[in-house]
């Protein structure tokens, strides 16, 4: 018998809808979302780090339905319920889309949509594993009760880059992985895939005791909670979130490369982790330093205008949205 916490008319300004008007100048939306958890070890300890932190869920869900548009209710309700179910305790979810000022011909007082989710796992949602890889699982999984770092690459090339991104941050975050640095945003153009626009990217310093796979699947929720939908292969998208490193851990597996595979030939993710860490060392290439002299710093402008704010932190740096004019400073 689970537990029950609800959000009940969260209310934030959003521009969805199939109607021009509607995204032109947007409307208010209100949520409820019911969390079915297991609060009962939080309430023994008194913790908060072991239930749902409903505060960080509903500054989420404000700035989903404040991010990118889309036309339907029911795409909007999906990609709420996915951000409550990548917090981990979150074992299932019902998010209530109301939309009051939908424009419909007759008179209603409300127009709502419902969606009940469920995680994945017990725990955790995530993208499965192919058949036959249990071996591969299991050492993908090795040392996973102590803690280790971990770095992540972020990039956005579509709709509202910085909002997508801060998203990303905010999905992240949380649920045994804790995020402790954030680098400046680049402006790179895009590596890879015809006729698309430039990105947005950033790195990520974090540390964690989850498996690797464990913390592929908060990057896939991140991703979908951005919007994401594959098509084509490094073609533009909301958001893309990959694991640099994850420790020393190496692995071969296609679902799970570690490092990343071309970490080391992209300025974009080379630029952005020195100024985090000027000692980086890539496992099995060496230090992110000489890295990037290879690579050199074409194509990557830093932007120190627009900045994302970690997860919880108090020091008021809000996220900065895109300026109209390129004003950015180049990298060397
Ligand atoms: N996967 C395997 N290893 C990893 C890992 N270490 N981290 C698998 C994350 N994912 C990993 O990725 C395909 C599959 O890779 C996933 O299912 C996951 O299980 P994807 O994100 O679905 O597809 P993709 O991103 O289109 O392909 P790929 O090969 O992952 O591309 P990348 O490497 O993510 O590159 N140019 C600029 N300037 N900035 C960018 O950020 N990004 C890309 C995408 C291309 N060009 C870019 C940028
Ligand atoms: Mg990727």
């Amino acid at each position: 018998m689970l537990d029950r916490i609800s959000i009940v008319g969260l209310r934030a300004r959003g521009r969805h809808g199939v109607f021009e008007h509607e995204r032109m100048t947007g409307q208010d939306f209100v949520i409820d979302a019911v969390l079915w958890l297991d609060t009962a070890a939080a309430a023994a300890a008194d913790d908060l780090g072991l239930t749902a932190d409903y505060g960080a869920i509903a500054d989420r869900l404000a700035t989903i339905v404040g991010g990118e548009p889309v036309a339907l209710i029911e795409t909007l309700a999906d990609r709420l319920a996915t951000a409550c179910l990548a917090d981990p305790a979150v074992q299932e979810v019902e998010v209530t889309v109301h939309k009051p000022q939908a424009p419909v011909s007759q008179q209603v007082a409300d127009i709502a949509v419902t969606i009940r989710r469920r995680a994945a796992s017990p725990t955790q949602p995530g993208p499965a594993l192919p058949e036959g890889d249990e071996e591969q699982t299991a050492d993908a999984s090795a040392g996973a009760d102590r803690e280790r770092p971990v770095v992540l690459a972020i990039g956005s090339n579509l709709g509202d880059r910085m909002t997508n991104l801060q998203l990303g941050l905010d999905v992240l975050a949380g649920g045994g992985l804790t995020l402790r640095t954030v680098s400046s945003v680049y402006e790179t153009d895009p590596v890879g895939g015809e006729g698309q626009g430039d990105y947005l990217n950033a790195v990520l310093l974090a540390v964690s005791a989850l498996p690797a796979r464990d913390i592929l699947a908060r990057c896939a929720a991140a991703e979908a909670a951005a919007g994401r939908v594959r098509t084509v292969r490094w073609g533009p998208r909301t958001l893309d979130v990959d694991i640099i490193t994850c420790g020393d851990e190496t692995s071969a597996d296609p679902t799970l490369t570690l490092p990343h595979p071309l970490a080391h030939e992209r300025a974009f993710v080379l630029a952005p982790w020195l100024e985090v860490d000027p000692h980086a060392v890539l496992p099995g290439w060496g230090p992110v330093a000489r890295l990037l002299t290879a690579t050199g710093t074409s194509g990557i402008r830093r932007r120190p205008e627009l900045r994302l704010r970690l997860p919880g932190a108090a020091d008021g740096a809000g996220t900065s949205t895109e300026p109209g004019p390129e004003v950015g400073s180049s990298c060397k």
